[in-house]
């Protein structure tokens, strides 16, 4: 069924036009005004219109929609904000005037029940109105109110004359319960979701917080804690700057900072009847409009420049202007380092950067390079009132046009990279530029494309090249035989028959049906939310967890020592342990599985000449840790009440490196601790693939240890090539990943850490844990990590979970 559904239109006419109004003098008609509608509650009657009344029932429901839209040209009274006011009940009689002829079907008996109530804001410009309506209806005709409601997924189209936008329409399909706060920010607070911390937020509901800031000032929400359900259809907060929604997912990537663009916010949480998570915490505040001005004349040699309150959300509604002009005989480039300006549209109508007369918009992942050909130019940054992100900030350069990038090497996007990164293999210019043309080395393969590339991934099942040149005429298995994605060849038979052959189980990753063991978590299948079972790659978290249980992988802000790393922003790796020895401070990492389990590496618990390091209370586990000299608000320590080592760990080549530890109590869950996900038997970490490495270990072979906590991208390598790089102690039960030209690894300290992979789906599993290595960061030698996938029904045999 479709639980919970939200429609967003997005291209709001500006020239769109609203009325009646029946007291003449305080609506004075305009010209070109014709109608008032409640555009929303209109919608929902075009659905009705079309919605089928056969089916009857005795059992009613009650279904929710809930939603905001603007009424352009309607001057605000004071009295709208009070709903018993009679010039609220006046606009909402008209209102329901205007619309009730459509609302009783008239050939079918089951009329539905309409009951509205809402409220009027002052938008600036015109009029927002939020309001809810209420649909008291039999169970069968649910299906046809929810299809009609789908239906709707142009809304200013279907609407004769365009007469509006609607914000948002959402279904509840539940009784709720309604809650309205109202809060003057002038003095600085807290909001949070019902039971925070201790609970989680409770099903089917619905709140809203009405922020209002003093006249002069901007609404001021910074989100401290924001774990809701990632799927933004089920769980999910709002933020509506008078007329719009400034953000509308409930999962919010990026900074968690608000501001309002005039003095009234709101907030809204809707919570549907499955998986109920932690929840938020925002702190409230009001700041001058007049703070951060943004743009203005920049006439230095170089420079940078950003959106207002950067890396916080730019406000709704604002324009800012900067000059630039340097010297006469040199010209301008500017380079953007960030660029997040929402969902890309063309021609960039909403969110726009302008730089001189080209605009860009939506975000960009590489940085961009423009340049004028003078000393001047022009950037003009605006933001219209719908989403807001968290904006860019730009370096600004003066140049010699004859020699652009002296010493150094110039892109085609005009961007100067050091001289030693060309033709490394690897792209730096953001655009290729400078891997094109390469004569490659002895260790190098040539692509069709002109870039050289390890020879270790030549045929290796990724397209390296990324013109696929280097996996075309590869040798293929015989018929017969199945092609491991390994590039080992099987026979036929061996395929889907609930063993893993290939060393990376690909023969089992992609079967149609279960076997006789279906489900039993070893073997390659996945139960169903509906009991069903699969043989499914990647089945990822889309299984239903039990009720009031929270999932896992959740990165509360997606952004972006380990050797060659750099240091983690607070937070991003919720589910990184520190674990201390008595007297000794941090020793290895391990990994959050749920409040009370934690997986590390079986060698960190080896009883050594000196220290009983299998003793459970040598130890302390902190959580929620970014710095190893500060002890902060997010940090939790355990004790630690035991440890379960592998039972065939085996010291000498470190195969089953796992230990899993219990901790005394358990631990909170929030933004900064978090279970990771642990993959399924049959989760494909396929050659190629990224994955992130973090840990306070050193930053060099022979180093010392990192203070702050670091994070390195590294890429999962093929087992073969790894066997032919290490050695046979990489037994199949381990996992490689590295980067083969070096300067980047996991090293001493960093065992028992994760190693930690996104799924397309956001969530992010556990595909290793730091194991060993040849050294660190040595060329041609990749780190070794547990291979996960192979130990999934032995932790959930030892630990439950
Ligand atoms: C260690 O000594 C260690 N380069 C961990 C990982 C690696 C090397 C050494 C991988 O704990």
């Amino acid at each position: 069924p479709p639980p919970l559904l939200c429609l967003q239109d997005n291209d709001w006419d500006p020239t769109l036009e609203f009325l009646p109004a029946s007291d003449s003098k305080k609506l004075e008609k305009k010209p070109g005004q014709r109608r008032t509608l409640w555009v929303g509650v209109g919608l929902l009657l075009t659905g009705l219109l079309v919605w089928n009344f056969h089916l009857r029932s005795d059992v009613r429901m009650t279904r929710v929609y809930i939603g905001s839209m603007g009424i352009n040209n309607q001057p605000f009274l004071p009295e709208y904000e009070d709903p018993s006011s009679p010039q609220f009940t006046h606009l909402a009689a008209l209102v329901s005037q205007q619309v009730r002829p459509h609302t009783v079907p008239e050939h079918h008996g089951s009329s539905p029940h309409l009951l509205t109530h809402g409220r009027l804001e002052d938008g600036g410009d015109g009029m927002v109105a939020y309001y809810q309506s209420e649909f008291d209806l039999p169970v069968p005709q649910q299906k046809f109110l929810d299809e009609a409601i789908e239906s709707l997924d142009s809304p200013a189209e279907s609407q004769q004359g365009r007469q509006g936008r609607v914000l948002s329409v959402c279904i509840l399909p539940i009784v709720f319960s309604d809650q309205t706060f109202n809060i003057r920010v002038s003095e600085a607070g807290t909001v949070q979701s019902p039971g925070f911390p201790d609970f989680p937020y409770p099903p089917n509901f619905y709140l809203q917080w009405r922020l209002r800031a003093d006249p002069g000032h901007r609404v001021l929400l910074n989100f401290h804690t924001l774990i809701l359900e990632d799927n933004c259809q089920q769980d999910f907060i709002k933020i509506y700057d008078s007329l719009a929604p400034i953000e509308q997912c409930g999962y919010p990537r990026g900074s968690l900072s608000f501001r309002s663009s005039g003095n009234v916010m709101l907030l809204t949480l809707v919570t549907s009847e499955l998986k109920n998570f932690p929840g938020f915490r925002a702190n409230y505040s009001q700041i001058p409009l007049t703070e951060q001005r943004c743009g203005g004349k920049l006439s230095a040699n170089r420079g940078s420049f950003s959106s207002p309150f950067f890396p916080s959300n730019y406000p709704p509604k604002t324009i800012c202007v900067w000059n630039i002009e340097v010297a006469e005989d040199k010209f301008v480039k500017v380079q953007f380092k960030k660029f997040f300006l929402g969902h890309q549209s063309k021609p960039c109508l909403g969110d726009y950067v302008q730089v001189d007369d080209q605009r860009l918009c939506g975000s960009k992942l590489d940085s961009t390079v423009l340049t004028a050909q003078s000393n001047m130019m022009t950037i003009r940054f605006v933001s219209d009132s719908s989403y807001v992100d968290q904006g860019f900030t730009a370096n600004y350069e003066a140049f010699v046009p004859t020699n652009p990038c002296p010493g150094r090497f110039q892109c085609a996007n005009n961007l100067c990279v050091d001289r030693t990164l060309q033709c490394d293999g690897w792209e730096d210019c953001g655009d290729g530029s400078d891997e094109v043309n390469c004569k490659c080395e002895t260790f190098q393969m040539q692509c069709g494309n002109g870039h050289c590339k390890p020879k270790f991934w030549l045929c290796d099942g990724v397209d390296d090249c990324r013109d696929n040149t280097d996996e075309e005429n590869c040798v293929k298995c015989k018929p017969g035989q199945f092609t491991c994605r390994d590039g080992r060849c099987i026979p036929d038979q061996l395929k889907c028959d609930g063993r893993s052959d290939c060393s990376d189980g690909s023969d089992e990753s992609k079967c149609e049906r279960c076997k006789s063991q279906c489900c039993s978590l070893t073997m390659f299948t996945f139960r169903c939310r509906d009991g069903r079972c699969i043989s499914k790659l990647n089945p990822e978290c889309d299984y239903e967890p039990a009720p009031g249980a929270v999932c896992c992988g959740m990165k509360p802000y997606q952004s972006s020592r380990i050797v060659g790393g750099e240091v983690s922003r607070e937070g991003e790796w919720p589910w990184q342990v520190s674990l201390h020895v008595r007297g000794m401070g941090h020793v290895c990492g391990a990994s959050v599985l749920s409040p009370r389990w934690l997986l590390t590496a079986a060698h960190c618990v080896q009883d050594s000449q000196v220290y009983r390091y299998s003793q459970a209370d040598q130890w302390e586990a902190f959580l929620g840790l970014q710095s190893q000299s500060k002890i902060d608000k997010s940090t939790v320590r355990r004790k630690i009440k035991r440890i379960i080592t592998h039972e065939n760990y085996d010291h000498l080549t470190y195969d089953n490196d796992v230990a899993l530890m219990e901790m005394d109590t358990e631990v909170p869950l929030n933004q900064y601790i978090f279970p990771i996900c642990l993959p399924s038997p049959s989760y494909d970490f396929p050659a190629g693939q990224e994955a992130w490495i973090t840990g306070w270990g050193a930053t060099r072979e022979d180093g010392i240890a990192a203070t702050d906590l670091q994070k390195a991208a590294v890429r999962i390598i093929n087992s073969t090539v790894c066997k032919s790089l290490l050695g046979d102690d990489v037994s199949d039960r381990m996992l490689c990943a590295g980067v083969l030209q070096g300067g980047v690894d996991a090293c001493q300290g960093d065992s028992g850490g994760p190693l930690s992979v996104t799924s397309p789906n956001g969530r992010v599993f556990l595909a290793g844990v730091v194991s060993w290595g040849d050294g660190c960061g040595r060329r041609n030698k990749p780190g070794v990590y547990v291979r996960i996938t192979k130990y999934r029904s032995w932790i959930k045999e030892q630990s439950g979970v």
